[in-house]
């Protein structure tokens, strides 16, 4: 009875440390559409410490930018300027863009993404830093119009 009971025990040990090691090294991947003038879903939340394989699908009619970068107190005069400065994919390694049917980006200065209309590219990165960022398109106009969203890693 007592060694029956502890063979469960292992088996149980055994599923969880499993269970661990796949989600551990399991990608998170998210979604999010871009469109005439705004990003669907307008808060993206991601795990820090494990791979993201982020979808940007632009579904607009016109070109849109995708950036994350920390949230200015003001706007700034010079978006590009300030988005290359404070970028979240800053000092974070490599950081890989893959284009679907254009071919891939690898890069450790990545700070955006720019995509035609129709167009659809992943962007591959290990989140490191917590906290709350802000997403935007700085195409002009197109922020002001209410294209931004809140990048948040926990
Ligand atoms: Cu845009």
């Amino acid at each position: 009875m007592s060694r029956l009971v502890l063979l469960g025990v292992i088996g149980v040990l055994v599923a969880a440390f499993t269970t661990g090691a796949m989600a551990a090294a399991k990608a998170q991947k998210v979604t999010i559409t871009m469109s005439d003038f705004k990003f669907t879903p307008k808060t993206i939340a991601v795990k820090a410490g494990v791979p993201v394989e982020l979808t940007l699908v632009n579904k607009g009619a016109v070109e849109h930018e995708f950036m994350v970068y920390v949230t200015p107190k003001a706007a700034p005069d010079d978006w590009d300027e300030y988005v290359m400065d404070n970028t979240y994919f800053k000092d974070m390694g490599e950081v890989e863009v893959v284009f679907r049917g254009q071919g891939a980006v690898a890069s450790t200065r990545m700070f955006e993404v720019e995509l035609e209309k129709g167009k659809s590219a992943t962007v591959e990165f290990t989140p490191a830093k917590k906290g709350t960022f802000e997403t935007g398109c700085h195409v002009e106009g197109h922020y002001e119009a209410g294209m931004k969203a809140t990048f948040v890693v926990k």
